[in-house]
């Protein structure tokens, strides 16, 4: 519960600033410094001015107009009017979080990036995870993509991965993007939906989109309704180049696998969230990091020749294929950990510039067409964004080794180069910079051949069989997932052919699949398909493409709910606690009032959370621990309902004692393998640790 201290502690300091509101006296600004308490530096213009009231314009007479002269009151207005900065046109929202990754297992025999060979070695780094189509202010858990975004601070330069929480991507060719973005993001005429991909527009793209096709099955999977930022996988998704000393190549993917496993929520459960807790996701970062939880994920690479490659049924440098774990399995080499929060919101989570083209000595990149295109299109937004060439400078995106070139001047130069030498080379300077052959960043040494065309190679054109793949991995209950996610999505769409066009795709990935969509929106006729430019190969299933398959075997990380009333059984609260805490979670307490509540036993609890405005689904699993009175008047409490049904609709633990039966009985929650007895902590942490997936078909018809 430390980070209840930690927020608490942030209350306090909030409510001494606000004690003095309505202080709005002349010569008040010195006493607001003692009420405060504390030494306070004086509050100045940006010119270093002391202000002596920062509560008063400057008017003519008392009730009279404001002057111009007020210079004070114009340049705080001023500043203010010019705070925002454009946000992102894609990954809007986002978390950022500073971190270390340290290398466990050498890669020298095939890069000569520090960075990948020196073991121990602590490197600082950034992080942002993002959603994708909302604007910045948007909830954080839509059905979408997440950004997985790493700016390592190495020694020898700044190297980002620019990845998602999905290892690949909607189209083959940067050209395709911003009509991808276009389609996915608000309508233009109507301006929404926000945040969403059920709408028309985005389906007509998709359906005219056969190479989506595959990533359009990770979509619609709960993959994209994380449970946590800190449950997400991160994939690089491109394959990058090492290059060793001897200036051979390898490719590489890059992999990030979460400590705390992988984990989603129920679609019903993630649009509850997005009005319960739009910063669900952003809170819950804040809250393990600044609690000392932190977070961390495994590094691993797959590591592959050419040859390998050549032998592959797909092509690598197409951006909508992944490479199975068992084709080339993954190696962790090192972790990365979370542990600072930003110190402030804009200056680091905003600014943060990332660019896939940042890159070392020693890695490189491949011919991957979407790839090469972002090598572009990053440096070219952070101009527009930040507004200068001289963003590198932003203490979030400086390099943290030395960095020194010719380039010069610009909007909000900070820097102050001395002497006459802004070029090179040259003779009137002996320690102006040169280049460093030996050392410096050297292209692998390809050779192309062929014809310049605008054609895309035949190699890209089998849409299919990957999204195949991934739909035939699956559990059953993901497969379910999946159906009904598509239907709700085409619910939405109005036109009927963009409905059937898609249908017709899915029939090529799978037959059921087709079948079962067709149903849920009501079809009497299977669409047809549309001919394939390449046959739909069968591959082997790939356990490692599940969720249900990875959760981890823990309740680390996660949160119990335990809903109480006046007259509940302190006993029992306290051996629930005890045993949710032991198992590495976190207790919240849930109760009608968030004033004290007073125990069988006469003694007082403060609860975290009013019950109407926490609900179950802020939580992992619950526990209900009522008097029979308590129960009672529970019963007549939809919120107290649905804190139940909620909860057993979400498939989790329900942890009871006699009155939290009584309460399940009026909400007319049935019993299960899942509503275990509160005494028995051992069962109950068991169920906590997983979803009760065979309770599913009782609770919501699926496709
Ligand atoms: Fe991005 N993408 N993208 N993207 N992308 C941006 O850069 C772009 C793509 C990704 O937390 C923009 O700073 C093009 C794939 C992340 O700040 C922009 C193409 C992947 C972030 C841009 C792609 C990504 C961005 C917008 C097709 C996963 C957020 C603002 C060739 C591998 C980074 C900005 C952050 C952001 C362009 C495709 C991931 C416009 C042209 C594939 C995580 O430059």
């Amino acid at each position: 519960m430390k980070n209840d201290k930690s927020r608490s502690a942030r209350r306090e300091n909030l409510e001494v600033t606000n004690s003095n509101k309505g202080q709005s006296q002349p010569g008040n600004a010195g006493e607001l410094h003692q009420v405060a308490g504390g030494e306070h530096v004086p509050l100045t213009t940006n010119q270093g001015a002391k202000i002596s009231d920062n509560q008063n314009s400057l008017t003519s007479t008392t009730r009279g107009p404001v002057l111009l002269e007020d210079f004070i009151l114009r340049e705080k207005i001023t500043h203010f009017d010019h705070e925002r900065i454009p946000e992102r046109i894609v990954h809007a929202r986002g978390t950022g979080a500073h971190g270390f990754f340290e290398l466990t297992e050498s890669l020298a025999k095939y890069t000569t990036a520090t960075i990948l060979t020196e073991i121990g070695i602590k490197t600082p780094l950034f992080t942002r995870l993002s959603t994708v189509a909302g604007g910045a202010g948007s909830v954080d858990t839509p059905r979408d993509v997440r950004g997985f975004s790493v700016k390592f601070y190495t020694k020898e330069g700044n190297w980002d991965i620019v990845g998602n929480n999905i290892p690949v991507f909607f189209i083959q060719d940067a050209i395709k993007f911003p009509d991808l973005i276009h389609a996915l993001k608000m309508e233009p005429d109507s301006g929404f939906p926000q945040s969403a991909t059920a709408h028309d527009n985005f389906w007509d793209f998709i359906s005219l989109t056969p190479e989506s096709m595959h990533t359009v099955m990770w979509i619609m999977s709960d993959r994209t309704l994380p449970r946590s930022l800190r449950m997400i996988e991160g994939f690089g998704v491109h394959s990058f180049r090492l290059i060793n000393a001897a200036g051979e190549s390898t490719f590489v993917k890059f992999h990030f696998r979460p400590k705390l496993g992988l984990q989603s929520t129920i679609w019903d459960e993630t649009m509850k969230i997005a009005g319960a807790d739009p910063d669900f996701h952003r809170r819950d970062m804040f809250d393990a990091i600044t609690s000392g939880q932190f977070p961390e994920w495994e590094f691993a690479v797959q590591l592959f020749t050419q040859e390998q490659a050549d032998g592959f049924p797909f092509d690598h440098l197409d951006a909508t294929k992944l490479i199975p774990e068992e084709l080339v399995p993954l190696r962790v080499i090192g972790r990365m950990v979370l542990d600072r929060w930003p110190s402030n919101f804009f200056a680091e989570t905003e600014q943060v510039a990332f660019c896939p083209s940042n890159v070392v000595p020693g890695i490189d990149f491949s011919n991957d067409p979407l790839l090469q295109g972002r090598l572009f299109s990053y440096l070219d937004t952070q101009l527009s964004r930040l507004g200068s060439p001289n963003f590198h400078q932003i203490p979030v995106n400086a390099p943290k080794c030395p960095f020194a070139n010719h380039q010069r001047d610009g909007h909000m130069q900070m820097q102050q180069p001395e002497g006459r030498v802004n070029y090179e080379p040259s003779t009137l300077s002996k320690d102006s910079p040169r280049e460093t052959p030996s050392q410096g960043f050297r292209s692998s040494p390809v050779k192309e051949s062929g014809e310049k065309a605008r054609i895309r190679a035949e190699s890209f054109a089998d849409h299919y069989s990957q999204a195949r793949l991934f739909y035939l991995s699956q559990t059953r209950h993901e497969q379910a997932h999946i159906a009904s996610a598509l239907v709700f999505e085409l619910s939405k769409v109005a036109h009927s052919h963009i409905c059937e066009a898609i249908v017709g795709h899915l029939r090529h990935i799978e037959a059921s699949l087709a079948k079962r969509v067709a149903e849920g929106l009501g079809m009497e006729t299977l669409p047809n398909a549309p001919t394939t430019a390449a046959p739909v190969k069968e591959m082997k299933t790939s356990l490692a493409l599940q969720i249900i398959g990875k959760m981890k075997d823990t309740l680390e990380g996660r949160t119990v709910g335990i809903l109480i009333a006046d007259g509940s059984d302190g006993d029992a609260i306290n051996a629930a606690k005890k045993a949710v805490v032991d198992a590495g979670a976190n207790v919240k307490i849930v109760a009608p009032k968030v004033g004290a509540i007073k125990l069988s036993d006469g003694s007082m609890l403060k609860a975290d959370g009013q019950l109407a405005g926490t609900p179950s689904v802020l939580f992992d699993a619950v526990a209900v621990i009522l008097s029979d009175e308590g129960a009672k008047m529970l019963s007549k409490d939809s919120a107290a309902v649905d804190f139940v049904r909620d909860a057993f609709g979400h498939l989790k633990a329900i942890g009871v004692d006699r009155g939290g039966h009584l309460l399940l009985d009026s909400a007319l929650v049935k019993n299960d393998a899942g509503v275990c007895d509160i005494s028995d902590t051992v069962a109950f942490i068991a169920a906590a640790k997983t979803r009760q997936w065979d309770r599913e078909a009782s609770v919501r018809t699926l496709a």
